[in-house]
């Protein structure tokens, strides 16, 4: 099957789907610039998991784990979420259940608009007092070293999971439940290594639904899921989504859903879309301005310029510019 198939497979079965439950890793943040944490260029090639990841390097040296931290807030600062995030911000809207469970702590899905998802692994922008519990938001960078709870005043950690510590109980419940019970489940830009997270995708499948990995690599999953894709998260992932067909019942929504969720983005039969205006939505702006940036200059398909754009399901076109190819 080629890859196009493969994609013309799963927008039929998104299609008929009524839940779906999405599993994103580092790879998806890849395109935006964030380090994964495996591979040639990955975190773990440079530090030694247990000297920086674990309660233990914690309790040795705070300082040394906060520096590693600052350095990666500095890095996932200057990030902006890709096509991939903002098309899994935008799906969130298309069905009737929908779940992101991501181990990504960088906050690249909610700063795409993604508001139905489970932070498994923690938030790189948040801190927990080791003495009092209080978890709190922090956006400085560089945090300076050591930092202290503003309740307290005692050491604040990054509040991430660590190896050797348990995932937060309802958010892991809640995936599980997610796993267990969609129809069609992506499993986007992870190696699929990590414990508990890498039982969500054959917990799906055993539950029966149809299981799809997006990678950019093969990797343990490739040859047990459904259908692997292989190619970039931001290529792939909106691919599927502008040709996604919305079907009777995501017609139904939409019309239901008044003239705001009318503007979405998806191609026509002929892979054509058409610009139709602002939908005073933010997820859906950076949706479409996402989309407009990630087309590369002269590349087949590629948009003649990059601006805000909208695209309207099944024909309905509000401003009627000229036509582009999204390809
Ligand atoms: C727990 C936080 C109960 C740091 C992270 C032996 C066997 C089995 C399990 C274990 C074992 N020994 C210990 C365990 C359990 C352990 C575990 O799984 N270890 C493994 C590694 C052996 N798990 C735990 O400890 C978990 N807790 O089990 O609790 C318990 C309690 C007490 C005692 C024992 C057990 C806690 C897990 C902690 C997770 N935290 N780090 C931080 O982020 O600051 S894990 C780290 O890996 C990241 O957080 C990340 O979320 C996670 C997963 O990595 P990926 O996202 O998959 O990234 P990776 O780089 O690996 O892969 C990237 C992929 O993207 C690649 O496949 C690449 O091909 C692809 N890609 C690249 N570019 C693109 C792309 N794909 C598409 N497009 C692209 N452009
Ligand atoms: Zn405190």
């Amino acid at each position: 099957m080629t890859r196009e198939d493969g994609i013309d497979e799963v927008r039929a079965r998104l299609s008929n789907a009524r839940a779906v439950t999405v599993l994103t890793g580092a790879g998806i943040s890849a395109d935006s610039g964030v380090p994964t944490f495996r591979g040639a260029d990955g975190l773990w090639r440079n530090f030694r998991v247990e000297e920086l990841a674990t309660p233990e390097a914690f309790a040795r040296d705070s300082r040394l784990v906060w520096e590693w931290y600052n350095w990666r807030r500095e890095i996932i600062a200057a990030k902006l979420p890709n096509p991939a995030h903002a098309a899994l911000a935008d799906m969130e809207r298309r069905f009737d259940r929908f779940w992101l469970i991501t181990q990504n702590v960088d906050g690249l899905h909610r700063q795409a608009g993604s508001t139905k998802l489970s932070e498994i692994h923690g938030d790189i922008w948040k801190v927990r007092c080791t003495a009092c519990g209080r978890v709190e938001e922090n956006r400085e960078v560089p945090i300076p070293i050591p930092p202290a709870c503003s309740a307290c005043g005692k050491l604040v950690r990054p509040h991430i999971v660590w190896f050797g510590e348990s995932l937060d109980p309802v958010e892991f419940g809640r995936s599980q439940e997610a796993a267990q019970s969609c129809d069609v489940m992506l499993i986007i830009g992870t190696s699929g290594v990590v414990y508990p997270a890498a039982m969500f995708a054959p917990f799906a499948q055993t539950a029966g639904a149809f299981v799809v990995e997006i990678n950019r690599d093969p990797t343990p999953y490739t040859e047990i899921v459904a259908l692997s894709l292989q190619g970039r998260a931001s290529e792939i992932v909106p691919q599927q989504l502008l040709k996604l067909r919305l079907g009777e019942r995501g017609r139904d929504a939409a019309q239901r859903g008044g003239a705001r969720t009318e503007l979405r983005v998806a191609a026509e039969d002929d892979g054509d879309a058409v610009i139709v205006g602002d939908s005073g939505d933010p997820a859906q702006d950076v949706l479409a301005s996402t989309l407009a940036g990630m087309q590369r200059p002269g590349a087949p398909g590629a948009l003649a310029k990059s601006e805000r754009i909208l695209v309207a399901p099944d024909g309905l076109v509000c401003d009627p510019r000229p036509a582009l190819r999204l390809g």
